[in-house]
């Protein structure tokens, strides 16, 4: 037989403060689980963004070595003989149209999913070639579903005008965006071919979480 013991122990119950103290590790830990979660979540759609980059990268190689063209898709509507109202979202608009012309039958057709018309503009011609899309200027979209801004080598002195589908807080939905220029030496990249700029999870052009078809330097 245990010998009874007399009064209260701590071994009889917790003491407040250590409840508290549970409350605050339990707290601690689940903290600790959804930043975890969220970092998980960020770095698949950073690289379903990458790879929606390098998608595009091939299409524009089969479209520059087709006989036809003979280089980068261009990022003026009026290049490609599209008449448009305004400028912004242009270069990728010009993009979209020139992968999806039936003047480019072996393109591939981008899936509706990518595209957004973040500034709502038309155009005289259906450039999408599923039967029965409007005449949308479409934009090709990131992963968070904000046009990717595109420049041929022709731009790069330029900015555009990148109107995001959601805008980062605190900024103006409308973003001026400048082709990448390495810090060190001043030169862009891919000098002689097209650069693809997505804003990336801070939805800011010019960040470094930037997702680009070059490396940064
Ligand atoms: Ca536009
Ligand atoms: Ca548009
Ligand atoms: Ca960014």
């Amino acid at each position: 037989m245990h010998p009874r013991r007399n009064g209260p122990s701590d071994e009889d119950g917790f003491t407040l403060i250590e409840i508290l103290a549970v409350i605050a590790i339990l707290g601690l830990l689940m903290t600790l689980a959804i930043v975890n979660f969220s970092k998980h979540r960020q770095a698949g759609e950073v690289a379903a963004t990458r790879a929606r980059i390098l998608t595009l990268a091939n299409e524009i190689q089969k479209y520059s070595t087709s006989a036809a063209h003979g280089g980068p898709p261009f990022d003026k509507l009026a290049k490609i003989n599209v008449h448009a109202n305004n400028t912004v979202n242009e270069g990728v608009e010009t993009l979209f149209c020139s992968i999806e012309n039936k003047d480019n039958p072996e393109g591939w057709i981008i899936d509706e999913k990518w595209l957004s018309n973040t500034d709502g503009d038309v155009t005289s011609t259906s450039y999408h070639r599923i039967a029965g899309f409007k005449n949308d200027l479409f934009e090709i979209t990131d992963t968070w579903g904000n046009p990717l801004a595109y420049f041929h080598y022709t731009s790069y002195g330029s900015s555009q005008t990148v109107q995001m589908a959601e805008a980062a807080e605190g900024e103006d939905p409308e973003q001026s965006v400048k082709a990448y220029q390495s810090k060190k030496t001043g030169t862009y990249a891919n000098p002689d071919s097209y650069q693809i700029i997505s804003a990336g999870p801070d939805r800011i052009f010019g960040t470094d979480d930037d997702v680009t078809n070059f490396d940064r330097e």
